[in-house]
């Protein structure tokens, strides 16, 4: 398979288009973060950094963490720049950029979201930390790929689809990487994680707009599947896992919980609990 010049759009000096990097510039770990601001907060706990790069809100920089290099980028908000940043990750893995084919060694990435969320339940507490198991996206990122599909998100799938019985929304299930679960998740709670396409509507908040879905958030927190439950709601999660899968990578969402959602009330300390997701995750490394 060979990419053309618009399939994989290289910049002037070879990097990707977006993320402005080249392949020697990516860490063997990849912290994805939502703020770009949050992206020296993880590498100030880098013992040197070596790249500091970016471009539009994908800022990244690279570094070590003892023998380990790892690389902090900036997704920005939504599953619609996921598909950027796991396909131009991808890319400078797995495509020899200079011919654009794909190389006959494929490297699996460890990928790591540190990110915000809110809570569906009230035994959940707010500045707590929770690793998704599942991410369940109600946006379309992953109606574009083809994935695996395991039995069990299958079988999520449908019991959510019938349980949201709605024609507007097509959910996708993707499960979490095993192994790194077993690296990370020794004592932090765990749960299904819901990624929305939007924050306000797609996520049960009020608005002055009418809506489809005016009972979305008890809709949500009814959902049981096999002792399962939607823990939480946030904007990436599941795009991550899904299209992790489909291009062979390795992928966890580690949220620090803002949120309460049914008692409708944020942390005062923000972002103190993300410092403490940020540490929790850097400690394994
Ligand atoms: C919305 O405010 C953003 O915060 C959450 C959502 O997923 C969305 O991206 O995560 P981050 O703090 O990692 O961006």
């Amino acid at each position: 398979m060979k990419m053309t010049d618009t399939d994989l759009i290289l910049n002037a000096d070879g990097s990707v288009y977006h993320l402005n990097l080249l392949p020697e510039d990516l860490g063997d770990t990849i912290i994805t973060v939502g703020d770009p601001d949050r992206v020296g907060q993880v590498s100030k706990y880098f013992d040197r950094i070596e790249v500091k790069k970016g471009k539009r809100e994908f800022i990244t920089h690279t570094g070590y963490v003892g023998q380990n290099r790892l690389s902090v980028i900036s997704t920005g908000i939504g599953t619609d720049n996921i598909d950027i940043v796991l396909n131009e990750l991808d890319a400078l893995v797995n495509i020899d950029l200079r011919s654009r084919t794909v190389k006959s060694q494929l490297r699996s990435l460890n990928i790591i979201r540190i990110g915000t969320s809110g809570a569906l339940h009230n035994d959940i507490p707010l500045d707590s930390i929770l690793i998704s198991t599942f991410g369940i996206g109600l946006d379309p990122l992953l109606h574009y790929y083809r994935k695996e599909e395991a039995a069990v998100e299958l079988e999520l799938q449908t019991a959510f689809q019938t349980h949201l019985s709605t024609q507007y929304i097509h959910p996708y299930v993707a499960a979490c990487s095993d192994n790194l679960l077993h690296q990370l998740a020794k004592g932090v709670p765990q749960g299904i994680t819901l990624t929305a396409p939007g924050f306000y509507a797609p996520q049960g908040r009020v608005t002055r707009a009418e809506q489809h879905q005016t009972n979305l958030l008890n809709k949500l927190c009814s959902f049981r599947y096999k002792g399962m439950r939607i823990a939480n709601l946030e904007m990436e999660t599941a795009g991550i896992y899904g299209l992790a899968k489909s291009l062979g990578h390795q992928a966890i969402s580690v949220n620090a919980i803002l949120a309460s959602r049914l008692e409708g009330v944020f942390s005062k300390e923000p972002q103190k609990t993300v410092e403490k997701a940020i540490r929790l995750v850097l400690a394994h490394f």
